[in-house]
Formats: structure tokens, sequence, C-alpha cells
């Protein structure tokens, strides 16, 4: 497959799912341009690009869209090889896609909950939330990293991607939930160390002033 020439990313700068894809190419090292935009008023063009579910990220490659940001994940991974973003071993390749699945399919939807509820509901998802971080860290322990400061090990790969910038998610949570941890070192040591590593990447800050100039973002 020839390598592709033109890369366009759609995006909102306050997506957390586009900030994924946003540090997926720039580990691979692949020029993309970016294109915000405005989720109150979307254009034509981007409805043309993704009439199903009408929501970034949308990653358009010589004129072909990719919705969906765990799919464009895979996708990113297989169209540029370096800088590899799951394991080579098939098993191992299982587990991380289990896990990653697990945050997609039960993560995701409780941080929702818990920021668009109050009182009873609100804290229930957020016993629910704590209990799913604790099952991820024992997950992710057992069955994916080996040695090194990522989830991944030396590097960082698809799971720290999706979880290490979280982090300024889970402290803009926590303004919201005065006196609740989501990032507690207590409750999940691991997972913080890695998105204390993950923190201190490029990517973050390049990615934080390609959007900088998104005055909402
Ligand atoms: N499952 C999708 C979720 C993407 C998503 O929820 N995007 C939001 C922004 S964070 C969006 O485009 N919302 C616009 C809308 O729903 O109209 C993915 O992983 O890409």
């Amino acid at each position: 497959m020839a390598t592709p020439k033109d890369v366009k990313l759609f995006g909102a700068a306050t997506s957390g799912y586009c900030t994924m894809v946003h540090h997926a190419l720039q580990l691979k090292g692949v020029t993309y341009d970016y294109v915000e935009v405005d989720l109150k008023n979307k254009s034509e063009e981007f409805l043309r690009l993704h009439p199903v579910h009408k929501k970034v990220p949308i990653l358009v490659v010589d004129g072909k869209p990719i919705p969906e940001s765990l799919v464009i994940l895979q996708y990113v991974d297989e169209t540029w090889k370096e800088h590899p973003l799951l394991p080579q071993d098939p098993y191992l390749r299982s587990k991380v896609r289990f896990w990653a699945d697990f945050i997609y399919q039960k993560m995701m939807p409780v941080a929702y909950t818990i920021r668009s509820t109050e009182g009873e509901a609100r804290n229930k998802a957020v016993e629910e939330f704590l209990g799913h971080l604790k099952t991820l860290e024992d997950g992710i322990n057992k069955d994916v990293h080996i040695h090194g400061p990522f989830i991944h090990g030396e590097e960082p790969g698809l799971l720290d991607v999706i979880i290490g910038p979280r982090k300024t998610g889970f402290r803009r949570l926590e303004q919201m939930l005065a006196g609740v941890k989501l990032f507690d070192k207590d409750l999940t040591p691991v997972l913080c160390s890695y998105m204390d590593a993950y923190a201190e990447l490029a990517v973050i800050k390049d990615t934080e002033l390609m959007l900088s100039q998104y005055a909402h973002a």
C-alpha cells in the first residue's frame, strides 16, 4: 500500500476523542491538516463525510473518510508502521483491544453520566466509575504491562493514548465533584503513574499548541 499523501483530521478542540487521534498521528510522525468543526453548526462538507453519527473525530485520508476514534486509532497503526501502537503478538493484541473496549463500553458512558447528572444518580455513577478504574488497573497490570513507565512498557501504545490524556479530564471532573478523587494514587497507583509518564510526552504540549487558537478549547 502506498503511503497516504493527504491527511486531514476533522475534530473539535474540546473533544477527548479527538485528542487521542492527534496524539496517535503525532507519535507516528504523520503530517496532517486539522479542521476545527463547529458542532453547533455542522458544515455540509462535514455532514457528507459522516452522515451516520455526525460526530468528530473523522480522519480523511486521500479523500476517504474514517469515523470513530477507536477505529481511526487502529487504522493509523496499520497504515503508518513506525512506533507501533499495538503489540505484535496476537494474544497480547487481543488483550489490549479487550481493555480498550472496556474503557469505551463501560467507562466512557459512566463518565458522561457523572457530568450530566446530580445528587444520588451522580453519586452512584462516581462509585461505579471508581470500581471500573480499579478493575482496569488490575486488568492491564495482569494482561498487558511488562516493564517501563507506560502501560505498553518502554514506549506509549494504544492504551496509553486512550488513558494517558485523561489526567486533565479527571482533574476537571474532580472540580465538579467537590471532595471526590478520581486521579487517586492510593486507589490506582499504577494507573496514576502511567498518566504521569504520559503527561511528560511532547504530543501533549504540541496538541495543546495546535488547538490553542480555538478560543473555546
Ligand atoms: N464513539 C465516538 C464518539 C465521538 C463523540 O461523541 N464526539 C462528540 C464530541 S466529544 C461529537 O462529535 N458530538 C457532536 C454531536 O453529538 O452532535 C468516537 O469514539 O469517535
